[in-house]
């Protein structure tokens, strides 16, 4: 593929004057935040009340390590709302996120956590590039998956014009692209690497298009996607990174010198730590990301293990952000796939087939990115007495189980039926996903 238009520039900007705090009011900002929110929740909300905390002791923002940790299983223990700390009367939206059964994880926002989050939002986009003056379109899924309402209040933040295309839809994608010509996009990487490949198959030409920049994240991507993107869209492609507990998009973003991306650390304590040990690894080391939410109002956080793999950098970026830094998600503590920007865990995918009568328990999920987007097979056993030569019989079996998957995952995936005992079985950890995508 290759660009037709010139490589645009994007300016340093800075959305607000707090990103370029002073180490030290920095770190008085958020001590001060912690404390509060220790005080506000200690008593509020179940989990963290058995845990008798207390703010005094915390004077720095390390002494975040004082504090608990908070895991995906203890929200799931407290399903639905068993984190919420404010009145059911004052939340004003409700998102979620894929849990590790077929229930999702609910996150709930009040009027002040979506002002703030807005914020968020306006924050990294203008650091990449985004002006009042440009129309932005969002190809994310607008629902329970944060990243469509979260992107689409910053750009309004920002006061730039919104075409809210949702995902999906390639061929309307690009006649809103040609007709109401955007200069951004917003969606996942792997989803503008798509979009590229359908313009050029369709003889499309980039430059007939306005777009300049694209904010991608959602799921994890590379360098060399990175240059793939701007090369065959003729855009500078920016990385935002962000998980529903914590907020959604907006927790980090790139500016325009890309060298990782901005925790909004006013807003967050973000801590990298060795998953086994769970204490501290030094800067510039891989280790898993933590975060606590110092001003969330609703579904306040303490610690959040995110499973997130990646390296906080505090190094000083020419942009003058002084924000903490964290480089691109290498992988997962955990086994959670991102399929299309779609968390899936494998265990929803048995909770699937238990569901369904006539298959065994075991299953292999293969992921392939034959060209630009995900493709999913689960291969699964049929129980022995319900293998059978009839093809109509089989046929619905395979599609009961694809239903019962799309029903819990919300993804569309193959399923290819074998024979009993032809899968292999493990002594150990049994190997339930082959991922074969070269991102
Ligand atoms: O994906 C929030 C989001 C939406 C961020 C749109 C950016 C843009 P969840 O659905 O809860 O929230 O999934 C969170 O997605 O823990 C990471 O594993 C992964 N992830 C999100 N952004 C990135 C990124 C949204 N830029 C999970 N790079 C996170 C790598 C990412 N992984």
């Amino acid at each position: 593929m290759t660009a037709s238009a010139p490589q645009p520039v994007a300016d340093n900007r800075i959305w607000d004057p707090i990103e370029r705090l002073s180490a030290g009011e920095r770190s008085d900002l958020q001590a001060d935040r912690l404390r509060r929110l220790v005080e506000r929740i200690a008593d509020r909300v179940p989990f963290y009340k058995s845990f008798k905390l207390r703010s005094d002791s915390l004077r720095t923002p390390d002494d975040v390590r004082r504090l608990p940790f908070t895991t995906k299983a203890d929200l799931r223990m407290q399903y639905p709302l068993g984190f919420l700390a404010i009145p059911r009367e004052s939340v004003l939206r409700y998102h979620g996120s894929s849990g590790t059964t077929g229930k999702p994880t609910f996150v709930a926002y009040s009027k002040r956590d979506l002002e703030m989050w807005a914020d968020l939002c306006a924050r990294f986009l203008v650091a990449g590039g985004l002006q009042p003056r440009h129309t932005v379109q969002i190809a994310f899924g607008y629902g329970l998956f944060t990243g469509g309402f979260g992107l689409h209040y910053g750009v309004e933040r920002v006061g730039a014009a919104i075409i809210p295309a949702a995902s999906g839809n390639t061929e309307r994608q690009i006649l809103l692209l040609q007709d109401l010509q955007a200069e951004v996009l917003v969606s996942t990487p792997s989803y503008a690497l798509h979009l590229a490949e359908v313009l050029e198959q369709n003889g499309i030409a980039p430059g007939s298009l306005a777009l300049k920049f694209g904010h991608f994240g959602g799921e994890p991507w590379t360098e060399d996607m990175r240059r793939r993107i701007e090369a065959s869209l003729g855009i500078l492609a920016f990385n935002n990174y962000g998980l529903s507990e914590v907020i959604g998009p907006g927790v980090s973003g790139e500016c325009v010198y890309r060298t990782g991306m901005h925790i909004q650390d006013d807003h967050f304590i973000v801590e990298c730590i060795n998953p086994e040990t769970l204490e501290p690894v030094p800067d510039g080391t891989p280790g898993e990301l933590v975060f606590t939410t110092l001003t969330k109002e609703a579904f306040p956080l303490i610690r959040y293990r995110t499973r997130d793999i990646a390296v906080l950098d505090r190094s000083p970026c020419p942009c003058g952000r002084t924000t903490t830094r964290m480089s691109r998600v290498t992988g997962r503590t955990d086994d959670m796939l991102i399929i299309r920007g779609v968390n899936v865990f494998p265990s929803q995918i048995e909770e699937a087939l238990l569901r369904v009568e006539g298959t065994a328990p075991h299953y292999l999920i293969e992921v392939d990115r034959p060209g630009t987007l995900d493709e999913v097979t689960v291969h699964v056993e049929v129980r022995p007495g319900d293998f059978s030569d009839k093809m109509r019989e089989m046929q619905l079996l395979r599609e009961r189980i694809g239903h019962a998957i799309h029903s819990i995952t919300g993804i569309h995936m193959r399923i290819d039926l074998v024979a009993p005992q032809t899968l292999e079985r493990f002594a150990g950890k049994a190997k339930r996903v082959q991922d074969n995508r070269r991102t």
